[in-house]
């Protein structure tokens, strides 16, 4: 380490935390500690290693300084973001970009000069009377090809708590690795604090530089700004994965039982936020691997997947003991668990929309004292606990967790599935004619409508490919491509799947219930492995009713009768094709780089619609489809 280095670590570490910092041996990193210390210039430094003392010191940290506080329940613990930040912030968040380098229209950048002195200019003597956190981590599974060593510098108690659960400890992958150049490094500072909360929202940062891999993040604390191995590290890994031949995806990894509990079938699923992606991965009675993040490659000729991190960083609206039973368990009984924006009521128990419990009446939420009527500083009603609010926990204590999330070849991925909150459109599951259909039909062409998970208005139908729009840090066209260049020369594909859960009727009700999700994903199982007839349409494959009807009675022992099945399956060509024009629209005038194939494949689906909608009409019944195949 350079003396210069020894004397300002010496200055702000006591000798164990100095020590710490000098058994690595990697002079990148000691450049970049030294270079945050000296620009936000906090009192004193904490190193975190693997060890359970370094974990246990920041959330007893957390709770000392009030950035978390103690629950009722043993081990839970509840933090508030400020009443403006309590989602990403889209606007503020940008890539810092050369002024040659281009991402196209969809994707906010900011020249990389201009954008790198202001973030240090507010970086400047951030951590004033501050202790800095600096925390070591892997993203992925350790000691595998898909891990990712990588390096957090926070003042905040709460982001480096939190990381502490979701990711594996990584400060011996960095001892290991010794002078290696390639990781992840993120600054992040909660600014000023008042009341234990960011403040200073007009300061309000978050730019990456993929050119150094590195992303800061200024004045907030909502985790998915902050927590820089999440969404951060995502923008990160996806133009890594894209230069080296991999996929960063925005998906779940979970394990679906076959009928006989025999065999275990993996599946990865894309939703954009608050779209039912953790729900489907918690399926009871089936093994999950990851909710949120998973990197993919290709290895001797299959598609393998690994969970990015290892714990869940979850919305909490909704969740009941009805709905969710295993999540429900672990949040109700003792365990590490950080609740974030609920309502906490007068017997400091948490409590959030949709817990299946009576309204509560009184408490302390993200906006100060809760009660009926409250209205936050922006004259908005204030629901007692907020839409976006989460829980924080541990994979390994949920007792559906798969054995294979720290395996470090990943698990072998045997369908994907995409989903989007659509309530006019689509059918509750098909399956894609081929990998590449799936692709470009379904994946490059999600559309949601938008929720409480990010700033701004709710309801709104957006684009988001892969649901991963927000996330992307090379050009679209480009992300499209590679995901069909992952299954090049492939011995096994994976079957690609398209579900939507929000359908609507008439009367604006749902037309299908939250449980019924585990009967498409068993009815996907089977389709993997070939074991089930479906019907031929002309966006895909769709089940047929008698399959449908004896899943419905194993699984959720319901009768599923045929108006119902009907009324959800039936092809509504019009708004297929309104749907196709839209996603041509945007390829064809927003997107500089598409891929030809995308509008040759939509042309061709577009065709195959047009043709059935002059034998059928606007409504086709599967029925008819299935007869007519006979
Ligand atoms: C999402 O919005 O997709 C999330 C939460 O998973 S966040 O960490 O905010 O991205
Ligand atoms: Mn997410």
């Amino acid at each position: 380490m350079k003396q210069e280095y020894v004397e300002l670590f010496k200055s702000k570490c006591d000798d164990k935390n100095f020590e710490k910092l000098k058994n690595i041996e990697n002079q990148k990193l000691h450049d970049f500690v030294a270079k945050y210390t000296k620009l936000c210039n906090p009192d004193s430094i904490f190193v975190r290693t693997d060890v359970d003392e370094d974990a246990d010191y920041l959330r007893a940290r957390a709770l000392q300084i009030g950035e978390e506080k103690t629950l009722r329940t043993e081990g839970h613990t509840v933090h508030f973001d400020g009443y403006y930040d309590q989602a990403r912030d889209k606007a503020n968040t940008k890539y810092l970009l050369r002024p040659d380098e281009v991402l196209g229209s969809d994707i906010k950048s900011e020249d990389r000069q201009k954008g790198l002195k202001e973030v240090h200019g507010i970086l400047e003597n951030i951590m004033v009377g501050k202790q800095m956190y600096v925390c070591f981590f892997c993203l992925g599974p350790t000691n595998s090809e898909f891990s990712i060593p990588a390096v957090q510098i926070t003042d905040s108690t709460y982001v480096a708590h939190s990381e502490g659960i979701l990711y594996r400890r990584g400060y011996e992958e960095f001892r290991k690795r010794g002078n290696m150049d390639k990781f992840f490094r993120f600054v992040h500072s909660a600014g000023v604090i008042k009341d234990s909360v960011s403040c200073d929202v007009y300061n309000r940062r978050v730019y990456i530089d993929l050119e150094e891999e590195m992303v800061y993040s200024t004045n907030t604390q909502y985790a998915g700004n902050t927590v820089g191995l999440k969404k951060l590290a995502m923008r990160l890994a996806i133009k890594r994965a894209s230069q080296e031949g991999w996929l960063t995806e925005h998906m779940f990894i979970m394990g679906v039982n076959g009928a006989d509990d025999k065999r275990v079938t993996y599946f990865t699923g894309s939703f954009p936020s608050a779209c039912g992606k953790t729900a489907t991965a918690m399926l009871e009675g089936e093994k999950i691997i990851g909710d949120e993040i998973a990197y993919l490659r290709q290895v001797n000729g299959k598609i393998r997947a690994v969970n990015v991190e290892r714990g869940i960083f979850g919305i909490i609206q909704d969740v009941s003991e009805e709905s969710d039973p295993v999540i429900f368990k672990a949040l109700t009984t003792p365990g590490e668990v950080i609740f974030s924006n609920v309502l906490i009521d007068p017997d400091n128990n948490p409590r959030w929309l949709g817990d299946g419990r009576e309204k509560p009446e009184s408490g302390i939420n993200f906006a100060g004292n809760w009660g009926p009527g409250k209205t936050g500083p922006d004259d908005n009603e204030v629901l007692f606990s907020h839409k976006n609010a989460r829980y924080t926990i541990k994979l390994k204590n949920l007792k559906n967790c798969d054995d294979n999330l720290e395996n470090p070849e990943g698990v072998e991925v045997g369908g994907v599935i995409y989903g989007g909150r659509d309530s006019d459109t689509s059918v509750p599951v098909a399956q894609s004619f081929d990998w590449a259909h799936g692709i470009l039909t379904q994946a490059a062409a999600i559309e949601s409508e938008t929720t409480a998970a990010t700033l701004g208005a709710e309801g709104v139908r957006k684009f988001n490919l892969m649901a991963n729009l927000d996330f992307l840090s090379i050009p679209i066209g480009r992300y499209i491509q590679n995901n069909l260049d992952i299954v090049e020369g492939a011995k096994k594909l994976p079957l690609v799947f398209h579900v939507n859960y929000f359908l609507k009727g008439n009367n604006e009700k749902y037309l299908n219930g939250m449980k019924d999700k585990h009967v498409w994903i068993k009815w996907m199982e089977l389709r993997v492995h070939n074991e089930t007839d479906a019907i031929l349409t002309p966006i895909g494959y769709i089940p047929k009713y008698e399959e449908l009807a004896i899943l419905f009675k194993n699984i959720l022992n319901k009768e599923y009768t045929k108006p119902q099945y009907e009324e959800q399956f039936k092809l509504r060509i019009p708004e297929l094709l309104a749907k196709i024009n839209r996603i041509k629209d945007i390829y064809q005038k927003k997107v500089f780089d598409t891929p030809h194939i995308l509008i040759k494949t939509l042309d061709e689906q577009k065709q195959r619609l047009e043709e059935c909608l002059k034998i059928y009409g606007d409504y086709v019944s599967p029925f008819v489809l299935e007869e007519n195949q006979k």
